[in-house]
């Protein structure tokens, strides 16, 4: 477990960069643009004296960040932390009900955001929130107010002051503001990053979650700074740029979800075909998180690139990964064993271990810990010290923990249980499809029954009878869908999670 003195201020920890001079790259930009360790620290500077001399912002202030994913984000991000601030990170794709609500529970008074992004901030109507833009040519734009160019001491927190407020609202459900310290932040760096991903000062990093969502925080800034390396911060992300930031940028450590592997492996298929040849030789170190990887995916992607995806399971409450493996540890289709730090089991609705093979709640406790802001679902999640994150898992004899469903997620079907991810992993294997979800759907006869719902690659035939043929090779039949719908895609949150609520609800077209 990472030990941390009782005074840090993690933004100063990272601009540090592992005592990366100057000169040494930290962000990139598609287009070329580099900002250097230097470089990054006087903006940084200088955004923090406006926050405090000219906006008025006094340690312990929430201040809303958005934006797309550049590095000026990243910069006010820093800056809010170095001037003791609390950054509260939400995703450009939010309407202003939603950045509305968010801004109510955190008792946010002050935004920086992009000018591009600012209409829905604004139209959001929060009451006292003071809006100052970044990148725009507004008068009163961040860069345009009177700030002195000198360096900036950081403000003397505790390891324990609060850092950053990151929302969830799960694939349904009330935004919850999860609440991490400033030892939190540098935690995650130092236990799975440091342990699984083991990156190096020369390392680039790039990838698709927003920094936003702190997968994308931790992968995309927080990790690479802790190691001195750099990053290139992409404000488009589908599977194209991203084939294109690795061959163009020399990237060596790529951050994405499961459906990005695939529609990035269909893009090498039919891609190359059309006379596009990515380069991805730079390419060393794959993370999957977000949502289960299936078997196929990691196999699939192995087998075109020869790398191995490291897959693993965080949460927003816990920050980041908690249960990854690396290299030659990696067991496909399992999601790993606990993150050196961190610690996991398997139990039941009491809060008992259940034995190795058999399914119950997945239950971690480590460095950081879910703080729930004001609300009561802290007692849900939080029960006699563990963090139940609401999957369902198996841990087995080899002690890895294997991925089974949602816990709300499991059909029971005439008795039956049926894990969808099951259902879909075995869709998945089938080489037209390329997303695939199984719900359950409620039935008079059975209680529910599972249905599927599927995207096919651009062109291949929407057979169902032909797919339930298939997938009764190799399912028990009570597990086969009753029914198979043809999607032209999922749907999907911001961040990327499938929307089975909607699915279930049956109001997808
Ligand atoms: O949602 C997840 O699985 C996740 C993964 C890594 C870091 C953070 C999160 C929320």
């Amino acid at each position: 477990v990472p030990r941390y003195p009782a005074r840090l201020n993690c933004a100063a920890e990272l601009l540090d960069g592992a005592g990366a001079g100057p000169g040494r790259p930290v962000f990139r930009t598609p287009s070329g643009e580099t900002w250097s360790y230097g470089g990054l620290r006087a903006r940084v500077d200088r955004i923090a004296h406006t926050l405090s001399t000219v906006l008025g912002v006094v340690p312990g202030n929430r201040v809303l960040l958005r934006g797309p994913t550049t590095p000026w984000l990243a910069a006010c991000w820093l800056a809010v932390l170095k001037a003791g601030g609390i950054a509260v990170t939400v995703l450009a794709q939010h309407r202003p009900y939603e950045l509305a609500t968010m801004c109510r529970i955190a008792r946010v008074g002050h935004a920086l955001c992009d000018a591009r992004s600012v209409d829905d901030l604004a139209g959001a109507g929060v009451p006292g929130l003071r809006i100052t833009t970044y990148g725009g040519d507004a008068p009163d734009d961040l860069f345009r107010l009177p700030a002195p160019a000198e360096p900036y001491e950081a403000l003397d927190t505790a390891a324990d002051d609060i850092a950053l407020i990151a929302f969830t609202s799960g694939t349904t459900g009330r935004p919850k503001g999860c609440v991490h310290f400033h030892r939190d932040v540098l935690a995650i760096a130092d236990t799975f990053s440091e342990h699984v991903l083991k990156p190096r000062a020369d390392d680039v990093f790039t990838g698709s979650p927003p920094l936003g969502f702190t997968f994308g925080l931790g992968g995309l800034v927080v990790f690479p700074m802790r190691a001195g390396a750099s990053s290139l911060l992409l404000e488009q992300a589908g599977p194209r740029q991203l084939l294109s930031a690795v061959a163009e940028h020399r990237v060596s450590v790529l951050f994405t979800a499961p459906t990005a592997y695939r529609t990035m492996l269909n893009e090498l298929r039919t891609g190359s075909g059309q006379g596009r040849a990515y380069d991805l030789s730079s390419l060393r170190r794959c993370v999957s998180a977000g949502e289960n990887l299936p078997a196929a995916t990691w196999r699939a992607w192995y087998e075109r690139t020869g790398l191995r995806i490291i897959n693993g399971i965080g949460a927003t409450e816990l920050l980041h990964i908690f249960l990854s493996a690396a290299d030659e540890d990696i067991r496909p289709g399992a999601t790993g064993v606990p993150v050196p730090g961190w610690h996991a089991r398997v139990q039941d609705e009491e809060g008992a271990p259940v034995p190795d093979g058999t399914p119950g709640l997945l239950a971690v406790r480590g460095p950081v810990g879910c703080r729930y802001l004001a609300d009561a679902r802290q007692s849900e999640y939080v029960r006699g010290g563990w963090n139940i994150t609401g999957d369902t898992y198996v841990r087995g004899p080899d002690g890895y923990f294997r991925y089974v469903a949602r816990a709300d997620d499991m059909i029971i079907s005439a008795g039956y249980n049926i894990a969808g991810p099951e259902v879909e992993e075995a869709l998945l294997r089938h080489p037209d499809v390329v997303e695939a979800a199984v719900v359950g759907r409620p039935d008079a006869e059975r209680g529910q029954v599972a249905v599927a719902y599927a995207v096919v690659r651009p062109g291949a035939a929407r057979d169902a009878e032909a797919l339930r043929a298939r997938l009764l090779e190799e399912l028990a039949p009570y597990k086969c869908p009753r029914e198979i719908v043809f999607l032209d895609a999922l749907p999907r949150t911001a961040t990327g999670k499938l929307q089975r609520f909607r699915l279930r609800g049956g109001d997808i077209e």
